[in-house]
């Protein structure tokens, strides 16, 4: 396997000033001809990529070219710089074969709909191109099928039966193209754009799956006039297309004009989707349109600049989320899957920096570190450099590269240049791997609180230095009383160990410490439960109180499952929480859900010890049991007064109250059996206390009726089945779970090549996590027959789900040697592909 080194970047010698691509669709033998306008502006030959194509011919300027220039070991064309004009005209004609196409990359068959996927490196398996982001070009699309529906990007040109054309005016690299040939039908709207013009709306599903669009459709409306009006960005084309495909490996894809959507992203109805669902279908479509700014128009030079555009479009998607919804609950949340997705893959051997440096198979590098850590970055960044220089900056940012593929030395020279701030240290934020842990010790005398900070980063692959970071520390006192004595104040700490003094205060005051988690760093401090309570109770940082209950229940379960007693005061803190609930149902509910298991491990071994998992499941159970007797009768008016009245609607207010009621029937099924719970499953009138009641029915044993009643009501919908094949491995007690889970990979229904279903089972179980580190390592048995047999088929898919394995190394020796048994079984699997070997590497390194 070839490694890919930032450092060996150069400029494409060529420039495209027209691509143009006929497509003749058939199922296993699509012909594209191609036809690429090139002009030379550097030294070189010719390098195209292409992957599995059967090349029929090649030409220059119409003169044929000797098929043996095609490299096939490597994937590439070579056309020597001699025989090549200042300009000229590459064409190509290839056969591929969408049908056999079960990796999900290029051109493939998805329920008999032809559908694309090319980034990273997808257009390689559909012609001979430049498939390298820097690389820009406008692209002409011609489709003959005699599917109804042909779609690409841009606008349409033509539209004839069997014939399409579109023609896509702006430029942009391959990894933005797309192509839809179906039976669809379409939801239709429009919208007027802020220069007012009228752009039209599609979102596009199968037959029969029209009435479940609408909510997608609202989400992009409302993204279209959010972008505007907050980063005045306006949309560019006459349409803007939405297509709904079933077979997909992530979540969706914003190629220009034409965005392909996982249909779990798109279709939603109150009896078929969560809250949960529509919040992400939201947050999704907005994500993917604003990639049109930040992605389309303005896209990356390079793979490695990934974060340039995912980082800033989480970023913009969160803001666009808290404009929507609760900012404070989308602080909250967003923190959560931080911990629970980065900070894990930050301490593993997987750990790479927002920006890495070298990488073997760029699709492994669509991470939590880029995505979610590359959001925190700008965060930080727009809390040192305030509201009106984050705007400065994008404004320019906008206005100087509109057009441009670009690095994340450019965006850090938007920020310098529009606010004079020098950035260089904080640019380490983007080449350093690792999650700081930041030290607080307190000095107090005669009204001076002096807070002496540290910090330090554990050394992670590659990097055994960490220099220190510049971390924004946003802190406010609160005294002894509950009254704030200091409103939030913004430190910033650039050396390895800084202090800071508070003059004048009455009485020693509790430091509420990295409100709205002004950086994406660990804390470790000496605090104690009586000041973690008070905090709770009266922190006016919604972030910081939810953080202090956190903190005081984790400590609690710490304690428990290492032996000792614990929980106490965050069971006693807890009928503060339960009286004010009514008042702030989502913070409620937020509180009342102790850390999972994971995190408890997590947390365990950041504090130097072996976690283990079972008294960790056995620990988080009793607590649970103590906290529902303690206040049972609380927890049972709760769950009554947040009784669903009137119509389902999806917004927060209804999404709050609904997350307190089953936060609430958690604990209750601890205590009734489950009795509730079958109630709730029986009377609910939407999915989302559906699930949330089977959920606990699976926990309870109580399951029989229940899941058999969900299989005849809703199994011939494949999105609402996902959820069944789901939430059994993830709630069924440890002990029967890989069984349990073994019996349902055996059913017909358990379509295995489907992305979603692959991660709703077999995800389901890795997400259990005493059954998936189960000690007689059946687990990970289990996890890794089921990546043998799925890497052949889906390497993608296969490759991400190995990061299950990336925490094993902080388990006993035990459940080690057998993991890194079933990953040198992996390993050792013939034709392994370069995306599973380079994750199984990484983590037996
Ligand atoms: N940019 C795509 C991700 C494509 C991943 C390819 N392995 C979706 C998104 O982040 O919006
Ligand atoms: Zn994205």
């Amino acid at each position: 396997t070839v490694t890919q080194y930032l450092a060996d970047w150069r400029p494409y010698p060529f420039e495209i000033t027209q691509t143009r691509l006929e497509f003749d669709i058939a199922p296993r033998a699509t012909r594209v001809r191609s036809q690429i306008d090139f002009r030379r502006f550097g030294a070189g030959d010719l390098v195209l990529d292409g992957a599995g194509l059967r090349t029929l011919s090649l030409t220059i300027d119409g003169r044929a070219l000797p098929l043996d220039l095609i490299r096939e070991d490597d994937e590439r064309l070579v056309i020597p710089a001699a025989d090549l004009p200042a300009s000229f005209t590459f064409a190509a004609e290839v056969e591929i074969n969408p049908e056999a196409n079960t990796a999900l990359e290029g051109l493939y068959l998805s329920g008999g709909m032809f559908c694309t996927q090319c980034e990273a490196e997808g257009f390689r398996h559909i012609t001979w191109y430049p498939d390298r982001p820097d690389v820009m070009a406008p692209f002409q699309v011609t489709i003959n099928s005699d599917m109804p529906v042909l779609l690409s990007n841009g606008n349409p040109v033509s539209q004839a039966p069997g014939r399409a054309v579109w023609q896509d005016p702006w430029k942009k690299p391959a990894y933005l193209f797309a192509l839809v040939a179906g039976d669809l039908r379409a939801i239709s709207d429009s919208f007027t754009t802020m220069s007012g013009r009228k752009v039209a709306l599609n979102v596009w599903v199968r037959p029969g799956d029209e009435g479940r669009a609408g909510y997608a459709m609202e989400s992009l409306i409302r993204s279209m006039k959010w972008d505007e009006e907050v980063y005045g960005r306006e949309y560019d084309l006459d349409v803007f297309n939405i297509v709904a495909v079933d077979d997909f490996n992530m979540g969706a894809m914003e190629n220009k004009g034409l965005n392909i959507f996982n249909s779990k992203l798109v279709l939603a109805t109150a009896e078929t989707a969560t809250d949960d669902d529509y919040e992400r279908i939201e947050a999704v479509i907005g994500h993917e349109y604003f990639h049109n700014w930040t992605g389309n128009r303005i896209t990356c030079r390079d793979w490695f600049q990934l974060c340039l555009k995912e980082g800033l479009t989480v970023f913009r998607d969160q803001q666009f989320t808290s404009d929507m919804r609760s900012a404070a609950v989308k602080r909250i949340r967003d923190v959560q899957t931080l911990r629970a997705r980065q900070f894990r893959e930050d301490a593993g051997p997987l750990a790479h920096p927002p920006r890495p440096d070298h990488y073997q198979e760029i699709n492994n590098f669509y991470t939590a570190t880029v995505y979610e850590k590359g959001a925190e970055v700008i965060g930080m960044l727009k809390r040192l450099v305030g509201d009106e220089g984050y705007r400065a900056a994008l404004d320019l940012y906008f206005d100087r590269h509109d057009g441009q593929a670009c690095t994340i030395e450019d965006w850090i020279a938007v920020f310098q240049d529009a606010t004079g701030r020098d950035l260089t240290q904080f640019k380490r934020w983007y080449t350093d791997a690792g999650t700081p842990r930041l030290t607080l010790s307190e000095d107090w005398a005669e009204g001076r609180l002096t807070l002496n900070f540290s910090q330090d980063t554990a050394p992670t692959p590659g990097q055994a230095d960490k220099p220190a970071r510049v971390i924004p520390i946003a802190l406010g006192l609160i005294g002894p009383n509950g009254d704030e004595v200091l409103p939030t104040t913004v430190l910033e700490m650039t050396e390895p160990s800084q202090s800071f003094s508070f003059d004048g205060l009455g009485a020693r005051p509790v430091v509420s410490l990295l409100r709205g988690f002004s950086a994406p760093v660990t804390v470790s401090r000496e605090i104690c439960a009586t000041e973690q309570a008070l905090l709770l109770a009266h922190d006016t940082d919604p972030y910081a109180r939810w953080q202090a209950g956190h903190d005081l229940a984790l400590d609690g379960l710490i304690a428990r499952a290492t032996g000792h007693d614990g929980g106490e005061e965050f069971n006693r803190a807890l009928a503060g929480v339960l009286t004010d609930a009514t008042a702030d149902p989502a913070f409620a509910a937020l509180c009342l859900v102790l850390p999972g298991e994971e995190e408890i491990a997590t947390t365990i071994a950041a504090r130097g010890a072996i976690p283990d998992p079972d008294a960790i499941h056995a620990a988080r159970r009793a607590l649970m049991l103590d906290i529902a007797t303690t206040h049972e009768r609380a927890l049972a008016r709760l769950y009554d007064a947040m009784t669903q009245t009137g119509d389902y609607r999806p917004d927060a207010e209804g999404a709050a109250r609904r997350s307190l009621r089953l936060a609430c029937l958690a604990y209750l099924s601890r205590l009734d059996g489950g009795a509730r719970a079958e109630a709730l499953y029986k009377s609910a009138t939407n999915m989302t206390e559906r699930q949330g009641a089977l959920e606990q029915l699976i926990a309870t044993g109580r399951d029989k009726d229940a899941l058999a009643d969900f299989a005849a009501e809703f199994g011939g919908n494949r999105l609402v089945m996902d959820k069944w094949f789901m939430v059994q491995p993830l709630r069924t007690a440890p002990g029967n779970a890989v069984a349990r889970t073994r019996e349902l990979a055996a059913r017909p229904d358990f379509d295995w090549k489907n992305p979603n279903r692959f991660r709703a089972l077999i995800g389901g179980l890795t997400a259990n996590h005493a059954a998936f580190h189960a000690a007689d390592g059946s687990g990970y048995d289990f996890l890794a027959e089921w990546l043998m047999r799925l890497d052949p088929v889906n390497p993608q898919t296969t490759a991400r789900m190995c990061s299950a394995f990336e925490t094993i190394s902080r388990y006993d020796s035990g459940r080690q040697a057998l993991a890194r048994a079933a990953l040198v079984r992996i390993a050792a699997l013939p034709g392994l592909s370069r995306n599973t070997a380079e994750m199984v590497t990484r983590i037996l390194a």
